[in-house]
């Protein structure tokens, strides 16, 4: 792994996927024909693009029966116990309908209500993953949505991968469809003559998917579109270097355009985890996925010391942030920019890919600056309340009047003056 000094500043290089233009107009295409034409275009292209040709595409009881018996009951406990720290932890996060009241007897307030439905995308083939599922239906589930829909592409052989959906099962997804790409997108989006259109759509998906989700957006709801995975180590000479190189390596192997990226105060550990990375990276069986990672997107950057490196990170604003270094509370304190901030040496990131609660899917791409990880709140909305009493509209109605009238809005001042004194009590 390259090392080098912190310049002025820092930038990483990251990989952005806007799509081109063809990849663009061939979503809006499928897009067209999903709105036109229904089931039969979800047929048509699940024939296309999947290679298998269904007669159904909802899910049935008895698939969801036998993928559970393909896995282990210890990998079946596993999963369970993963979605229960995952709800236990989104339950925390739940915020409650609220009223205020003054002396005139005004109630002011904010009700909320969870989404009616929402629609989990789970890409196929590698790339499904269970920890996803769960990630990406329970803080729905922690909101209260009732109708959660998950829709993935089939393989050749016209299954999901068990995993997958004994995961969709343990979470509490109530519909599935095997239908996957932009297809799918269009048909969450805008409903087919089986699947009913939802309110919001979630999850992770290759360029067509995320080409299709911005398509939408406006007509239904949709999250954050998430680039390749990122993470920091911020460490000074406390750390461990092959523990280290191991976390860094973590993510690279996520994706040839995923970023990791050493941030250190210790020369010695820079130069210890670079042939740490180098040694270990070979020794993966996803190893060339993360050796072109680590070779385009990877760097290791000394600092001279803590105050230096905390800018830095606050520079990059990382989607995951692992903190190693003697006093990582005070150092966390000091972090404004980073999706997930994971502190020790114990807390390794997939501790929070899989297990701890918190969710992992969180803003890439520097948007930790403004975004947060996927949350309870990404699934209820607000309505505001508002009960003026008889004293209050007495006091304040001419006020209103006038300031419609700085608007020229007549009707609106009227609207205001129709109570008279006369209508009292009416
Ligand atoms: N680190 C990934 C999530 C993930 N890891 C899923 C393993 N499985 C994105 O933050
Ligand atoms: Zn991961």
């Amino acid at each position: 792994m390259k090392i080098e000094r912190l310049a002025e500043g820092i930038s990483l290089k990251r990989s952005v996927d806007a799509g081109t233009a063809d990849q663009r107009k061939a979503v809006q295409d499928i897009i067209y024909d999903v709105r036109k034409s229904g089931n039969a275009a979800l047929h048509n292209y699940t024939e296309r693009f999947d290679g298998v040709s269904l007669e159904e595409l909802l899910v049935s009881e008895q698939e969801i029966e036998e993928a559970t018996a393909a896995l282990t009951v210890e990998q079946l406990a596993i999963i369970q116990e993963a979605a229960d720290n995952i709800r236990l932890f989104h339950e925390k996060q739940i915020r409650n309908s609220w009223i205020t009241t003054d002396d005139t007897g005004t109630m002011l307030g904010q009700k909320l209500t969870p989404l009616d439905a929402v629609g989990v995308y789970v890409p196929g083939g590698t790339a499904a993953y269970p920890s996803s599922v769960l990630m990406n239906t329970m803080p729905a589930k922690a909101a209260g949505v009732e109708r959660i829909v998950m829709v993935s592409p089939p393989g050749k052989d016209g299954k999901l991968t068990p995993a997958v959906l004994a995961a969709a099962k343990i979470a509490g997804v109530t519909e599935i469809y095997k239908v996957g790409g932009a297809q799918a997108i269009a048909a969450l989006a805008y409903g087919t003559e089986t699947i009913v259109k939802v309110d919001k759509i979630v999850g992770p998906g290759n360029i067509y998917v995320a080409l299709a989700k911005r398509e939408v957006f406006g007509d239904v709801a949709i999250d954050m579109i998430a680039g390749p995975s990122e993470i920091a180590v911020l460490a000074d000479d406390s750390a461990i270097a092959s523990e280290v190189a191991a976390d860094l390596l973590s993510q690279a192997e996520h994706d040839a355009r995923a970023c990791s990226v050493l941030v250190t105060t210790s020369m010695e550990l820079a130069e210890e985890v670079s042939a740490e990375v180098n040694k270990q990276v070979a020794l993966l069986p996803r190893r060339d996925i993360a050796a072109a990672s680590i070779n385009d997107y990877g760097r290791i950057v000394v600092c001279e010391n803590m105050v230096e490196a905390v800018g830095a990170i606050n520079e990059l604003a990382p989607e995951h942030l692992e903190i190693v270094t003697y006093n990582s509370l005070e150092v966390m304190a000091k972090i404004r920019h980073a999706g997930a901030i994971f502190i020790g040496r114990f807390s390794s990131e997939p501790v929070g890919d899989y297990f701890a609660g918190p969710n992992h899917v969180l803003p890439t791409n520097g948007t930790a600056r403004f975004s947060s990880p996927l949350n309870v709140d990404d699934f209820q909305k607000k309505s505001s309340i508002i009960m003026y009493s008889e004293t209050a509209f007495r006091q304040n109605a001419e006020k209103i009047a006038a300031f419609a009238r700085m608007e020229g809005l007549e009707a609106h001042a009227r609207a205001i003056e129709s109570r008279g004194a006369n209508k009292l009590g009416k």
